[in-house]
């Protein structure tokens, strides 16, 4: 028998999340599809996860239920650009955000995530290394500014998360007539980021609501994609949970891409229907491998 594994992404829409084995973030997601025991993943995701399951995972044939599931951070970042890039720093350690494309990453020393950004290039600098950072432009800014980092930074955005505005922020908390809390994930703009009182990963937001024991009546903003949202309400529905503002009246906040994951996609993906990661040479996954390993290992 076929044995097909479903993992969801926090951002994809509540029924898909029930329709899945495994959901976490992107790092848990690809750690579970590492470690399964699959014949077909389906990963309800954007394609960069999908790719990172492969590539960790070689023996599974690794599914994306919609083609176009892709993310601003890597339709932003040409590969011969960040080539480049990358070689007018030749002393430089390059360090990628996990949010990139397999080719991306090949070209990396290190990839991180938001959970192990800070331990991982505080290392780097301890040990005197100098660092460029990619693909995120808001993540690196907050680095640099948090730390007094000098990293060079690429310039792509997450087009989901870059919307959170501070004037709509001020706005939204000048309003309210209790407590007031903000939590951002770093790929916020650095204004918002310079406004929360927790600035981490998508599971470091989750703990953050988990283990909330400030004002009960307290009003917490979220500035991150709103499918989180749904699992923070579930984890602790006494809180008022509410999405942090793009602009005035605008509650909106969702990634087009993770929303592509539609009940019938991924239906058809488990069927073995969909997009396989198929595209990948031993080679581009080994060199791709070798900066997540690093990680990896690191983070152990
Ligand atoms: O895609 C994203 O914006 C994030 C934060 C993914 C993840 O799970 O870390
Ligand atoms: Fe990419 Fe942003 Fe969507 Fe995440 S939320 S997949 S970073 S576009």
């Amino acid at each position: 028998m076929t044995r097909v594994v479903t993992l969801a992404h926090y951002y994809t829409a509540p029924e898909i999340q029930q329709m899945a084995d495994k959901v976490g973030d992107s790092l848990e997601l690809s750690l579970f599809a590492r470690d399964a025991d699959a014949d077909i993943i389906v990963f309800a995701g954007v394609r960069f996860m999908a790719e990172t399951a492969k590539i960790l995972n070689p023996n599974a044939t690794v599914i994306l239920p919609d083609a176009g599931s892709t993310c601003s951070l890597v339709t932003q970042t040409d590969v011969a650009a960040l080539k480049a890039w990358r070689e007018s720093y030749p002393d430089h350690v390059h360090v990628s955000y996990i949010n990139s494309s397999a080719e991306h990453k090949a070209l990396s020393d290190w990839i991180v995530t938001s959970r192990n950004v800070d331990d991982i290039i505080a290392h780097l600098y301890a040990e005197g290394k100098k660092v460029i950072f990619s693909p995120d432009y808001n993540m690196g800014g907050y680095l640099n500014y948090q730390h007094g980092y000098e990293m060079p930074l690429w310039s792509a955005v997450c087009e989901v998360h870059d919307k959170f505005n501070q004037a709509a922020l001020d706005e939204a908390f000048a309003a309210c007539t209790t407590a007031k809390y903000l939590i951002a994930h770093p790929e916020s703009p650095l204004p918002v980021l310079k406004l929360a009182d927790y600035v981490g990963s998508t599971s470091g937001m989750l703990n953050w609501i988990k283990s909330y024991d400030k004002e009960p009546d307290g009003v917490i903003f979220v500035a991150t994609e709103d499918g989180i949202l749904y699992n923070m309400r579930l984890a602790r529905p006494d809180l008022n949970i509410e999405q942090a503002p793009i602009y005035a009246g605008c509650q909106c906040n969702s990634c087009p891409y993770m929303k592509m994951n539609t009940i019938n996609a991924v239906k058809n993906a488990q069927a073995g229907k969909g997009t396989v990661i198929d595209y990948l040479t031993p080679a581009d996954m080994d060199a791709a491998r070798l900066p997540i390993e690093r990680m990896l290992e690191f983070s152990k």
